[in-house]
């Protein structure tokens, strides 16, 4: 696996670097065979694009539908498990004295893969709030409704993610600008940087000085602008990386 030529520069960099940040999204878990957010649907979710269900006036219009489009999801991802990927930021974390791990995917691949701290800036797939009172819902008596109802004020319940339109929470968007401004080595990992603010993350961190690095088999918008743009899966690349890092040495 080490034997992926990677630029030396960025590697030498990264063996010295004290302060990275990495933002990862949907690509680092295709690996693991969970669906990216943009790639075609299958089965009953074909019809469906996926920008046009994750939004608060989907929900008010056909909360059923949306319900049970993240129980599918939900399902898919239980069956997922972490893969090289995801393993080799463990192990960047365990050699970088401050490093902080920014996702926007809501699968929680990452922690249990075995990061520490991440930086869940669009919510998880595995927590419930209530749509009516914006607040976390952790059980609910069973029923056949669906979606079932808040037991507090009969709201719906509804997945704490972060849906298009809304905020993103406060205190992990403020930790991964700070992260960002302040990286000497920012990673953009398996996102099409498209979505905002996520996707300003990078540009933060390149206006800052940071060595920027992208890795992705298809080019985005990032792609012409960052320092290192490493073509290819997530999975092969960033164990190889970690090894030319560390274990070569
Ligand atoms: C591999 C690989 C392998 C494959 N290895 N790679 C500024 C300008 C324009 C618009 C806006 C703006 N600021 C805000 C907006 C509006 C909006 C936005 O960004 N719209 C854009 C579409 C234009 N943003 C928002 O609404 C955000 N809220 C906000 O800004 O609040 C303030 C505000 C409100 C109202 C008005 C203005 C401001 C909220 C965004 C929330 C996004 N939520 C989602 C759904 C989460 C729940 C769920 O999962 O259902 O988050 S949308 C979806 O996109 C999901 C993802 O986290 C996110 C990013 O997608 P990601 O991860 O990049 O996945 P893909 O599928 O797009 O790409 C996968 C990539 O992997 C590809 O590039 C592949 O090539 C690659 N890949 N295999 C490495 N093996």
């Amino acid at each position: 696996m080490s034997a992926i030529p990677l630029p030396s520069a960025l590697v030498n960099r990264l063996r010295s670097a004290r302060r990275v940040a990495v933002l990862t999204g949907a690509g680092i878990s295709a690996e693991s065979g969970v669906p990216t957010f943009r790639e075609a649907q299958t089965g009953l979710w074909a019809q469906y694009n996926p920008e046009e269900l994750a939004t608060p006036r989907a929900f008010r219009r056909q909360p059923k539908l949306v319900w049970e489009w993240y129980a599918w999801r939900q399902q898919r991802i239980r069956q997922a498990e972490p893969n090289p990927g995801h393993q080799a930021l463990v192990s960047m974390e365990r050699h970088i004295p401050e490093f902080t791990l920014i996702t926007q995917n809501v699968d929680s691949l990452h922690r249990r893969a075995g990061s520490h701290q991440i930086l869940e800036l669009h919510g998880n797939i595995f927590r419930t709030k209530c749509f009516s009172e914006d607040r976390p819902v952790e059980s609910w008596p069973d029923g056949d409704e669906i979606p079932p109802r808040c037991p507090r004020c009969g709201g719906l319940l509804r997945p704490d993610v972060v849906w298009f339109g809304e905020m993103l929470p406060a205190t992990a968007l403020h930790a991964a600008e700070h992260a960002a401004a302040t990286a000497e080595i920012f990673f953009s990992i398996g996102t099409s940087a498209l979505v905002y603010p996520a996707a300003d993350l990078p540009l933060r961190a390149l206006d800052a000085g940071a060595t920027v690095v992208e890795i992705n088999p298809q080019p985005t918008p990032l792609s012409s602008r960052v320092t290192f743009s490493l073509n290819g899966a997530a999975g092969e690349i960033l164990p190889a990386l970690v090894a030319q890092a560390w274990e070569a040495i």
